[in-house]
């Protein structure tokens, strides 16, 4: 099982069954209230209506059409409404089938647009501590958790890494984002000078690291790194597979944020997590050198699975729903019914601090002495079984909701958190 402790899972399985709405029903019969949409990603609640007809309906009219050579028109139709939904010239998509193979995409594509301007030198990846971008080999090199990495050999070649901005002595219960950090950014400039500009094709950051922890970016961090990129004829990635498609109350984070990148991934969220599907977007100014270089297969990369026709229905649909429910709006909306519920928990037991940012927030504890991450997993599994799901990384807790979260569930999940927190050694 993947990223799971498989004995101990087996000794005591936590199975789902059905799900609908904000729910999920286990195994054993219990009705489970859902605080982490999925894994991040089912943002219209479970189960919706139009999507699952969507996706019904297109297993019965074309269950699949090859990717290479050939296409299908609800990939572009799906494309052009997620470029209409994209900041600036975020115009083109490249379609994949998960957040990991969007990252490999998108580091793919930076290379060779500096190679097809002559720039063949550029070949240095720039990502950052506590960063994760999948499971690829890009993926985990650029990333920065050090679990993921390290059974895995000497990662790709030429990749350095930023300092993350997590800083809980100048940073705790900080609403929204913190003040302290931005010049963490400038770190970048000490990497530019070490490795020489003309060696560095793109800095890949989550704009809102989310499976380490929630960590919320430092005012003005994010338009620092663009400056510098900018600067340096860097290329600058965004990796919003978590926070694209509403979960910050925006379209995508580079919206939040008010930075505009040069590419961003997706992935989860863009098919409501019905069906797997990822992306790349590119800038109109990368797709143009693409397409005016020699004649034939503009770029050889690609999977079998590429714009696959059931993600693509599902995705149109989703889209179509978050549209109509104005789903984005209502996540901003409840973003800060979130932040006052969590902001609660300050001084319950155990907990070191709380931050949040659009529909996510996270609740961090004390560790436990001599073993680390022991305290939180317990929160978990206790939640579990009084029938709430949260998400459990190191000493940290994450909650994100779908979109059509409720006061009432947040009130049930912060409520139970508390009532966990405060029975536990
Ligand atoms: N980039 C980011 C920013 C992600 O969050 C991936 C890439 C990889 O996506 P795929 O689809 O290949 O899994 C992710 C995935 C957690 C958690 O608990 C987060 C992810 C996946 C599973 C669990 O925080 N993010």
């Amino acid at each position: 099982m993947p990223f799971t402790a498989n004995r101990q899972f087996k000794a005591a399985p936590r199975m789902l069954v059905e799900a609908e709405g904000m729910y999920y029903k286990t195994m054993d019969g219990r009705r489970l209230l859902d605080g982490f949409a999925g894994l991040w990603c089912c943002n219209a609640g479970h189960c919706r209506k139009p999507i699952v007809e969507a996706i019904q309906r297109q297993a019965a009219t074309m269950d699949y059409a090859p990717a290479f050579q050939m296409g299908h028109p609800l990939s572009f139709q799906l494309a052009s409404r997620i470029a209409k939904l994209a900041p600036g010239n975020l115009d083109h998509v490249f379609f994949c089938n998960s957040g990991s193979e969007a990252v490999d995409t998108a580091l793919k594509i930076a290379l060779a647009w500096h190679r097809s301007q002559g720039r063949g030198e550029r070949i240095r990846l720039i990502g950052r501590e506590r960063g994760y971008h999948g499971v690829g080999f890009g993926g985990i090199s650029v990333g920065g958790i050090p679990t993921n990495r390290k059974m895995f050999g000497a990662m790709i070649a030429g990749v350095d890494h930023l300092p993350h901005t997590h800083n809980l002595e100048k940073n705790a219960f900080t609403r929204g984002q913190p003040e302290w950090g931005a010049q963490l950014a400038d770190e970048l400039e000490r990497l530019v000078v070490l490795h020489d500009a003309s060696t560095i094709a793109a800095v890949i950051v989550e704009p809102m690291a989310g499976s380490t922890g929630v960590l919320i970016p430092p005012k003005g961090y994010l338009q620092r790194l663009r400056d510098i990129t900018s600067k340096h004829g860097i290329l600058l990635i965004f990796d919003e597979v978590i926070t694209a498609f509403g979960r910050m109350g925006t379209n995508f984070a580079a919206d939040k944020y008010g930075v505009q990148p040069d590419m961003i991934t997706f992935a989860k969220g863009v098919t409501s997590g019905t069906v797997p599907m990822g992306g790349v977007l590119v800038s109109a100014p990368i797709y143009q050198a693409f397409m005016s270089g020699p004649a034939g297969i503009e770029l050889f990369h690609g999977y079998t699975y590429s714009a696959h026709p059931l993600a693509c229905a599902a995705g149109i649909a989703t889209l179509q729903l978050y549209k109509d429910e104005k789903l984005f709006e209502r996540a901003a909306t409840m973003a800060k019914v979130l932040e006052a519920k969590l902001h609660s928990l300050k001084g319950t037991r155990h907990v070191i601090d709380v931050r949040n940012d659009g529909l996510v927030g996270a609740v961090e504890l004390a560790p436990r002495a001599g073993s680390p991450g022991a305290r939180a997993f317990e929160t978990y599994l206790k939640c579990w079984e009084r029938n709430v799901m949260i998400r459990q990384t190191g000493d940290i807790l994450a909650i994100a909701p779908a979109l059509i979260v409720e006061e009432t569930h947040l009130d049930e999940i912060v409520g139970t958190l508390r009532s966990v927190l405060e029975s536990l050694d």
